[in-house]
């Protein structure tokens, strides 16, 4: 018998268990023993009725993602479902957790599905840039109806049992705590009453005579909501095939629209970006089970836009939070800004009134140090100087205890320098939100030169229990992220002083699959802040200071961006939307004359290649320099925290999609015409690339 799954009889119910875990995904294992553990169940004259169920904390959680890409080994899953299908004796899927894609497949053959009320059941292929290819596409429309399934399918959320039930996906769902009880009840009823076993795929009632629009009508959505997208169009075809064509045809236009979908580079950066995300989690020298600090009370600091979204992270956690300012009006402000927040999630539905009162009842205003003394962790959310940051640090090093984790929100500013104002600095290390900070999922946290193993665990910690996705990086300036933006946005400042609009450079952007370009972005962050940032350096006689340039122009004029209802681009009353600005347009010009420059026309191509080669040389510096540990951190970062199109798996995944040595010549003709340290090629780049490998092969 297989080590996965296993049969066994209860009475008259032959129960066959997979146990796989963490998730009892359907690797081949577990599709052998499926087959195997069916074929004892059929051969057991003493079992009428077979229940399939699954050990752990979760029904079968889909396909085994780790296997795609490579040669698939026999039996596949559409050879295990099709067994299902076809048995003799009824089978009850009895399903707790989550049965998800391949899962939720086998559970379709199943001739009956039982389901306890916490389960949940969903096909996310779609999110894998996938679609389901086990039959999925062809039975659930056969149990839900077209447009339901379409939902399901294209959207790729899960849906609770209760709503499962209600579709028709379920025949029970049951409040226990055991699935297998809840399967066994539900065998013995098909037993005495004589409920008849139907397989799905012959059930036709709810796809006949669907009316053809609803794909026209589903498509037209797509195309403007997903048009770069590959897998959602695919799934509407398979579903259209489901309406359209007999069971054994449509299963056969499944597989070969599943088999593009798995062939498209789509699917592997999905993929990339499913696996990056987990695995930032496990950072290398940080072994599972190091030790981590309690966190029970935290404080923040700064009640701003910033500090405020902070401490919401904590409060939608139920962790209590302390939230400090100098003047009681900036504190009212902040607060009263959270309470417009909850406010607005409640009206749409996100969140009940009860919580409203319940998560602002968890934040704890105070204009007094002195309330920090018991935080476990202080995270310091002001305002954007070295100076301040650090008079704050020595505040929190007199008022803290001893063993309290104090963290500071910078975004570019040096952690080891703010520690030294503490005589703490293992206790010291950032934790860089981005905004806004209760939506945004990113969490960048800052291992500083001397920040303890336990206080750097604990901020990784930190990050899962608020819902974020921690990736721990080291100091130097705007760490990753921003150091990298910062690259794009001086690529993005030449290439219009050079002779591009605005618009161009953001529709390049926008086209390769940023949800907003670099000019709209900044309108949206504010053109003061990295005005502000740049004449600070230039101040500060930093090399590496941007020369001045037409953005601080528009910034001397008071453009600062959405907030002033003019930046980069010109915004009518009440909308966000970027309008090109003939003004704007004059004192680029104006400034072109000025510095004797004429405008040329630059080539979509070579804005894609400024502003995007010159991240992957950047991201390239920071593996060198071992402030980024791995290649999917540097992706995890720009997926999450900019938008980067996940589909694309991130700058340095899909970098080694392009062709390193195709990146590094365009690295080189740009540092030969351009000049300047960013085009400067990595020497990581230019090894990989003469070895013909990838960053994630480090
Ligand atoms: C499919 O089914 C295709 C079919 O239609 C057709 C085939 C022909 N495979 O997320 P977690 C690992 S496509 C392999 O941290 P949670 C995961 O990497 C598939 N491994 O836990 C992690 O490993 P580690 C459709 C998987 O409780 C560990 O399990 N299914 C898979 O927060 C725990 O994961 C999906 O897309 C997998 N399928 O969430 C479901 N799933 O411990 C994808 C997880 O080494 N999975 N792992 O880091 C999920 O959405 C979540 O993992 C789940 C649990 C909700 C199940």
């Amino acid at each position: 018998m297989s080590k996965v799954v296993h049969y066994a009889r209860t009475g008259r119910t032959g129960v066959i268990t997979v146990e796989y875990p963490p998730v009892n995904a359907l690797g081949i294992d577990v599709r052998t023993g499926l087959i195997r553990a069916l074929e004892a169940g059929l051969a057991d004259d003493g079992a009428d009725v077979l229940v399939l169920t699954a050990a752990g904390r979760t029904f079968m959680a889909g396909a085994d993602i780790r296997e795609f890409g490579k040669p698939q080994q026999a039996p596949g899953l559409p050879e295990v479902v099709a067994r299902f299908d076809a048995s003799p004796k009824p089978v009850v899927a009895a399903i707790h957790g989550t049965a998800l894609g391949g899962g939720l497949e086998v559970a379709l053959a199943c001739h009956f599905r039982v389901a306890l009320r916490s389960a949940k059941v969903g096909l996310p292929e779609v999110k894998l840039g996938l679609l389901p290819g086990a039959g999925g596409t062809q039975r659930l429309p056969r149990l839900v109806g077209v447009r339901n399934a379409l939902d399901m399918i294209v959207g790729g959320d899960p849906v609770p049992a209760a709503a499962a039930l209600d579709m028709g996906i379920l025949d029970v769902v049951e409040d226990g705590e055991s699935a297998l009880e809840a399967g066994l009840r539900f065998a013995e009823r098909v037993r005495t009453e004589g409920l008849p076993a139907r397989p799905v795929s012959r059930r036709d009632e709810k796809i006949a005579g669907t009316d053809p629009a609803v794909f026209a009508d589903y498509r037209a959505g797509l195309a403007k909501r997903a048009a770069a997208l590959f897998s959602p169009h695919r799934c509407v075809d398979a579903v259209e095939a489901a309406a359209t064509l007999p069971f054994e045809e449509g299963l056969k236009r499944e597989r070969d629209l599943f088999l593009a979908c798995m062939d498209s580079p789509q699917r592997a950066g999905l993929i990339h970006a499913f696996f990056a995300e987990r695995e930032a989690a496990k950072v290398p020298g940080l072994p599972a089970g190091t030790a981590t600090r309690p966190v029970r009370q935290v404080a923040v600091i700064g009640a701003g836009t910033m500090g405020g979204g902070i401490a919401m992270c904590f409060a939608n956690a139920g962790i209590p939070v302390r939230l400090l300012e100098v003047t009681q009006e900036a504190l009212d402000r902040g607060l009263a800004a959270v309470r417009r927040n909850y406010e607005a999630s409640a009206a749409k539905g996100r969140i009940s009134a009860a919580d409203v009162e319940a998560r602002i009842g968890l934040i704890h205003p105070t204009l007094s140090y002195d309330d920090l003394a018991d935080a476990d962790l202080v995270i310091e959310a002001a305002f954007e100087s070295m100076e301040v940051k650090k008079a704050i640090f020595a505040t929190l090093d007199r008022v803290c205890r001893p063993g309290a984790i104090l963290a500071t929100n910078t975004s570019t500013l040096d952690v080891d320098e703010i520690a030294s104002a503490t005589g703490r600095p293992q206790d010291v290390v950032g934790m860089h939100f981005f905004s806004p900070a209760n939506v945004m999922r990113l969490l960048e946290n800052v291992r500083g030169r001397r920040t303890a193993e336990d206080v750097a665990a604990t901020v990784m910690e930190v990050a899962r229990r608020i819902g974020k996705v921690g990736v721990l990086v080291g100091v130097c300036y705007g760490f990753v992220g921003n150091r990298m933006l910062h690259q794009r946005g001086r690529e993005a400042i030449a290439l219009v002083e050079e002779g591009a609009s605005p618009a161009q450079v953001d529709r390049v952007l926008t086209g390769f699959g940023f949800p907003m370009g670099q000019f709209a972005m900044l309108d949206l962050a504010g053109i003061d802040v990295g005005w502000r940032i740049r004449e600070e350096r230039r101040k500060a006689g930093d090399p590496d200071a941007l020369a001045p340039n037409w953005l601080d122009r528009l910034a001397e004029q008071g453009r600062f961006g959405q907030k002033t209802g003019a930046g980069v681009y010109r915004y009518e009353a009440g909308s966000r939307k970027p309008l090109p600005d003939p003004e704007v347009e004059s004192l680029i010009a104006a400034w072109r004359a000025e510095k004797g420059i004429t405008p040329r026309t630059v080539s979509d191509r070579e804005i894609l290649e400024r502003c995007l080669y010159v991240m992957v040389n950047e991201g390239a510096k920071i593996l060198e320099e071992g402030i980024a540990a791995r290649a999917l951190d540097i992706d995890v970062v720009w997926i999450h925290g900019y938008g980067f199109p996940a589909y694309r798996g991130g700058p340095m995944f899909w970098a080694g999609q392009v062709g390193l040595p195709a990146v590094l010549e365009a690295v080189e003709r740009y540092h030969a015409t351009l000049g300047g340290s960013p085009w400067q090629p990595a020497a990581l780049l230019q090894r990989l690339a003469r070895e013909g490998g990838r960053f994630g092969d480090l």
